[in-house]
């Protein structure tokens, strides 16, 4: 257990330590005030939804393994776990949406006819725990995306249908973005390619770009509504073709002044997010960001502190992008306790953040400006052994909020208490 005097101690020494270094760590935790990540929903339920009791992720060329028990089967679980969650993180935070977690009271709704009333729930809890809130359209799980395309579909009338569906969403989030006084980010993922080798590639572009132009003829205040497009490399049986590429959507992006959303599982395994942000950011005011953890492919597990996090976070840091970069997370593990993967996942985050913020930037780029390459390799090994775990852990006290492996305990307690007593979990137990 970790104790209130000895966190205190260690930050003392610790902010000693990087005094000397010449780096403030109180200035660094002052900074983490404008990090706000968005809590993607779906961690939560394995990317199921409200759309009725069966509701389960097939198709678009992603997928959720694992069966741990407790997983949250209604809206009233969801947002239980998820005020959990928002318990045991420091800091102020968003909660991102899919269409399919509309609060649908049993009713049949087809998702071209969703309104707002069936996110008005959505919106009254986000004002109760006083978070913003972001939305995605929901095109797959469902018999109008089986093809495999969906606003790139060939048949005119499953086009139309997704199209409708994303307008819907459109609005939705204007709304929910004027009523919570924080712009909604809608951002647009579509599974469309092809499993072979396609043949006519262009059709499906041309009307991705159709769809996507009448999609957006509507305008809607950037006060309530912000677009984004999220780029793709490949799914499950969609290996040698995606419609939506990154070549597409950041040429559709820049031309349009829309957000491109990177997702860090969605590029070749060598190529780094982390390099892409200032190039991005020549061309587009705000980008979005979906955080995940690729293991071989695009696998979604849940994000850890390693060399690519660090990367995206001391480039937007090094940029001092972080008022134009929203970050949100993407990923789904269905094979461990739901609520510790949100925590630990965006504790990484968090912890990639504060690592980046306690870096001397102005000394490292002086050496790079001097060619002085070896003192600045030097010194970016030197940062990696310094505490900067005394510094988060102090930032979580100051917080009130659960300190060190503290937060383990905390999750170990709510699945004795909450999770085990869900009825999914008896079957399975
Ligand atoms: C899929 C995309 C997309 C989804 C979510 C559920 O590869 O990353 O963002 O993961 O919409
Ligand atoms: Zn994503």
């Amino acid at each position: 257990m970790m104790n209130t005097e000895s966190i205190k101690e260690a930050y003392a020494l610790a902010k000693k330590n990087y005094a000397e270094l010449g780096i403030d760590t109180d200035y660094a935790i002052e900074q983490m005030k404008d990090l706000h990540i968005s809590l993607h929903c779906w961690q939560g339920d394995d990317v199921a939804g409200f759309e009725s009791p069966d509701a389960e992720l097939t198709g678009g060329g992603i997928q959720v393994t694992g069966n741990y028990p407790g997983k949250a089967t209604t809206i009233e679980e969801l947002r239980q776990d998820i005020e959990e969650v928002l318990r045991l993180l420091p800091g102020k935070h968003r909660f991102n949406l899919h269409a399919i977690y509309g609060d649908f009271n049993n009713e049949k709704v087809d998702r071209n006819e969703i309104e707002i009333k069936h996110f008005q729930s959505w919106i009254d809890w986000a004002k109760k725990n006083e978070i913003g809130l972001d939305f995605n359209p929901t095109c797959f799980s469902h018999p109008n995306a089986n093809t495999g395309f969906t606003l790139s579909s060939k048949d005119e009338n499953i086009r139309q249908f997704w199209v409708e569906h994303v307008k819907c969403c459109r609005k939705i989030a204007a709304e929910m973005g004027k009523q919570l006084g924080t712009p909604v980010i809608n951002n647009i993922w579509i599974p469309d390619g092809s499993k072979d080798t396609p043949i006519d590639r262009n059709t499906h572009r041309a009307l991705l770009k159709k769809s996507l132009d009448e999609i957006f003829a509507e305008e809607y205040p950037k006060e309530y509504l912000k677009d984004a497009v999220e780029s793709k490399l490949f799914g499950i049986g969609a290996e040698s073709m995606t419609v939506g590429s990154n070549e597409f959507y950041l040429a559709y992006a820049v031309k349009n002044n829309k957000m491109i959303c990177l997702d860090n599982g969605h590029f070749h395994p060598t190529e780094q997010t982390g390099d892409k942000i200032s190039s991005v950011l020549q061309f587009l005011d705000e980008i979005l960001l979906h955080v995940t953890r690729p293991v071989r492919w695009d696998s979604d597990h849940v994000v850890t502190f390693n060399d690519e996090i660090q990367l995206i976070a001391q480039e937007i840091v090094r940029a001092n992008a972080m008022k134009k970069v929203n970050v949100g997370l993407d990923y789904f593990d269905a094979s461990i306790n739901r609520i510790g993967a949100y925590v630990t996942g965006i504790r990484a985050v968090q912890i990639a953040f504060l690592f980046a913020f306690l870096e001397p930037v102005e000394k490292l780029k002086e050496f790079e400006e001097h060619g002085k390459n070896f003192q600045r390799l030097a010194w970016l090994e030197l940062l990696k052994t310094k505490p900067f775990g005394a510094v988060y852990d102090y930032y979580c006290l100051i917080n009130n909020v659960a300190v060190g492996e503290n937060y383990i305990n905390e999750i170990e307690n709510y699945e004795t208490i909450v999770l085990s007593n869900r009825a999914s979990s008896e079957i399975l137990m």
